[in-house]
């Protein structure tokens, strides 16, 4: 593992009790301490945003990488206090550009500043960086943000989601990802989700003519894990083929006898990555109309919202979209104009909490929900986070949930659960996440890339 403590490392893990995760069971967080105290801020020449309460300023900020069944990247900030905050800062394929966006450019401007000014924080590191949005940036900002988050709730002693209004809900309805390369194969995946818990499923399917393709998972047969993990260990990204027109051929039929097999209420997604022009999208959203699927996702490429428009005008199919948007800009056009059902974003790509809650207000205001992305390349940290919002939030739609293997969840312990199909946070202080430095530590870095698509003539086409 590459633990990487560019500001403190004076800690060993004991492997129980996490001697970082103080609580703010030993803080009287309500008494303001002396106004004039200082902090370690005294020789900068633009200060830090004040603090009323000196045991509040952040002593610290660490980056850690760690590698357990795939990389991640957490940021951990402390107070002078011990109160520690975790926030997710992984950015699948180019997790290393935020390591060194957070330890190069943010990290030092974070020491000694109130870790109560979540607000002011998001906006200064939003605004005086002049670069704005972007994926390494705004991961990088959304770290910071949960984290703040998880102590702010630390120091209240409450779990996270109440300081975000407390619950709006019992449990938060979770989806899961089936697969298979053929139909026998896509209907055990479905089985064995449902004996898992879930209640609403995710179905991807081979596609004949295609060797390789999204979203199919490595079979219980072939001694891989039976879900989707597409970040693949090597020194170069892998290739997959594709073929529009023989997928758009394909998959009506699967979800025809998907519904045949499994009735007419599961609740049935479906992810187009990204890969169809609107008439292609607009087509299938139409073939897929009889059976009544719960979204289709990302069925064209998402930086151009207008792209939109047509779908709609062609389709009653839901439609979701944005787990690569980064801000609210991203959603301007297709939230206002109502031409997508559901939020994909991830707290982890889109600047945190802070600011996932303002796109998700606004969309509220169109009837637009949340889908919050929850792939196995979100952290536990940022599924932790993910799971307060859900909870919290009026306009909620439902959560991805791709199980993390058991070698994440020992670095990362959590509260949370998963029952009948419905995850919930728990009751911890926080966010209810704890790091174990010394598991992470057996776990170095590994460079992993996503894979990339060609056409059968050889062109690069979107993944
Ligand atoms: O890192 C890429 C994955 O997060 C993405 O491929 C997963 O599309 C995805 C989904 O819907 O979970
Ligand atoms: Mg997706």
């Amino acid at each position: 593992m590459t633990t990487q403590h560019p500001t403190s490392t004076e800690h060993a893990s004991t492997g129980a009790a996490d001697p970082r995760d103080v609580d703010a069971r030993d803080v009287d967080a309500r008494d303001p301490g002396p106004a004039s105290a200082t902090t370690s801020t005294a020789s900068r020449t633009a200060p830090p945003a004040r603090t009323a309460r000196p045991g509040s300023a952040i002593r610290s900020a660490e980056v850690l990488v760690t590698s357990p069944d795939r990389n991640f990247v957490t940021l951990r900030i402390t107070t002078e206090d011990g109160v520690v905050g975790l926030g997710d800062a992984t950015l699948n394929g180019r997790e290393l550009s935020v390591v060194s966006y957070l330890r190069d450019h943010v990290v030092p401007l974070l020491v000694g500043r109130d870790a109560h000014r979540i607000e002011d924080t998001w906006q200064f590191l939003y605004r005086s960086a002049y670069w704005r949005r972007g994926p390494v940036t705004m991961a990088a900002i959304a770290a910071v943000d949960v984290a703040l988050w998880d102590i702010k709730a630390r120091y209240a002693r409450m779990p996270l989601y109440q300081l975000l209004g407390g619950a709006s809900r019992n449990g938060i309805m979770a989806y899961g990802h089936a697969s298979g390369r053929d139909l026998p194969e896509l209907f055990d995946s479905i089985r064995r989700h449902q004996d898992l818990g879930f209640r609403s499923i995710r179905v991807q399917t081979s596609v004949p003519g295609i060797d390789a393709v999204y979203g199919v998972a490595a079979q219980p047969s072939s001694g891989g894990r039976y879900d989707y993990e597409p970040a693949q260990r090597a020194p170069l990204p892998a290739e997959e083929d594709w073929d529009t027109r023989a997928y758009l051929r394909h998959i009506p039929a699967v979800f025809e006898a998907v519904r045949n097999e499994f009735g007419p209420e599961l609740p049935l997604l479906h992810d187009g990555h990204h890969r169809m022009t609107p008439i292609q999208a607009a087509r299938l959203g139409k073939d897929l109309e009889p059976y009544d699927l719960f979204w289709l996702e990302d069925c064209t490429p998402a930086e151009n919202q207008e792209a939109l428009r047509l779908v709609r005008q062609h389709t009653t199919t839901p439609l979701a979209i944005g787990e690569v948007f980064n801000t609210v800009w991203d959603y301007q056009t297709v939230i206002r104009e109502q031409l997508i059902d559901y939020v994909r974003s991830a707290v982890t790509h889109t600047g945190g909490i802070s600011a996932l809650r303002r796109i998700l207000d606004f969309a509220a205001q169109y009837q637009i929900k949340s889908g919050i992305h929850g792939p196995t390349d979100i952290s536990p940290v940022g599924m932790a986070a993910a799971l307060h919002l859900d909870l919290a939030i009026h306009n909620f739609g439902i959560q991805e949930y791709m199980q993390h293997g058991a070698r994440t969840d020992e670095v990362f312990r959590q509260s949370f659960t998963f029952t009948d199909g419905f995850l919930h946070p728990g009751e911890q202080n926080g966010l209810g996440v704890v790091y174990d430095d010394e598991v992470a530590d057996r776990f170095e870095y590994q460079p992993a890339y996503l894979p990339f698509n060609r056409l059968k003539d050889g062109t690069v086409h979107d993944w």
